[in-house]
């Protein structure tokens, strides 16, 4: 029992750390998917008592794609030619209900629509404080739209609400197809903003062919539903095995532990590292000065890299 509530703590920590850096994060225009494949969630069109709010809120430059990103998903069919007329956003918002029927999940989405033109700034500030999440938007043909993600938007939002998780998105990824490279922004851009705003997730998408879209608000929802909890896929909480070596291409990942003198910090590194219940003699207490300890660890169920961890 002990070595379990070890186990959890340890994995606790290690999920979190995971499931922030990684498993959201290296989306890059891929899409995140549990062991079972990415949570899905339809639109339906009444909620469930128990439907939990969620507020998500978009932001980027003017006519960069984010009304036309909204409005594709919440009508779950691709935009006409008329909704694509650029109409520049005052303040709008949107409602929708989606479920996810396999584990039985109700969300009431507010689609919080903004203007990118900074005439309107006095109309946007004030919600920041009351969003879940932001979805953070730039044209994957500008440069100076992604820049601005950076030097205006997310230092904007985070003035009133500093720990908002943000999904970066990149729209009218179709634009790939009719420009030249030159014209498109590159990998290494997107990836500098997106570790320069912490961005938990990162799409490439596109109103007019749908792209994406849905995936955005996917990963919305599974993001705000594991963030400050214990990250559970359907499976369970993710198991990381012990394993002797690690894999070349193993993360590193560095945990410390620390609190009061003989609290125990020593007995639960050894216990987890060692993946047996401490004996007798190693629960003796020996004041610790300072120690580093190592281990590889994988889950052979998401049949990933492994983490190397580092204990100190
Ligand atoms: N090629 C392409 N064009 C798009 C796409 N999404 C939007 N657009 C076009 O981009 C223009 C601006 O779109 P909007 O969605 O209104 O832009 P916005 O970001 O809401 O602009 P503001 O409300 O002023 O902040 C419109 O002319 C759209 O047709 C897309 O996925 N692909
Ligand atoms: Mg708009």
């Amino acid at each position: 029992m002990g070595q379990f509530v070890v186990k959890f703590i340890l994995l606790t920590i290690l999920v979190k750390s995971k499931f922030k850096s990684s498993e959201f994060y290296n989306m890059s225009g891929t899409i995140y998917k549990t062991p079972n494949g990415l949570l899905p969630y339809q639109l339906t069109p009444t909620g469930s008592p128990d439907a939990k709010d969620l507020r998500l809120l978009v932001l980027g430059d003017s006519a960069c794609g984010k009304t036309s990103l909204l409005i594709n998903y919440k009508d779950g069919k691709p935009a006409t030619q008329d909704e694509l007329a650029y109409i520049p956003t005052i303040f709008e918002t949107y409602n929708c209900f989606v479920t996810n029927k396999e584990i039985g999940k109700t969300y009431n989405l507010t689609l919080q629509d903004t203007a990118g033109q900074g005439d309107f700034k006095d109309l946007r500030t004030p919600v920041y404080a009351e969003i879940d999440m932001v979805i953070a938007c730039y044209s994957i043909d500008s440069s100076v739209s992604l820049a601005n993600i950076q030097d205006v938007w997310i230092p904007e939002v985070k003035q009133t609400n500093p720990d908002v998780p943000i999904v970066l998105v990149a729209t009218k990824s179709d634009l790939k197809d009719q420009l030249g490279p030159e014209q498109i922004v590159t990998p290494e851009q997107e990836e500098r903003v997106a570790n320069a705003i912490g961005a938990i997730g990162h799409v490439q998408a596109s109103a007019l062919t749908t792209e994406n879209v849905k995936t955005i608000f996917d990963i919305c929802i599974a993001g705000y539903g594991s963030i400050g909890t214990i990250y559970k896929t359907p499976n369970g909480l993710l198991p990381y095995q012990l394993t002797p070596t690690g894999s070349p291409d193993a993360k590193d990942l560095r945990l410390l532990v620390l609190g009061d003198s003989a609290c125990g910090k020593t007995s639960l590194l050894i216990n987890y590292k060692d993946g047996k219940p401490a004996t007798q003699d190693e629960l003796a207490y020996i004041p610790t000065i300072f120690e580093t300890y190592n281990c590889f660890v994988t889950n052979q169920e998401i049949d990933r890299y492994g983490y190397c961890l580092l204990f100190h």
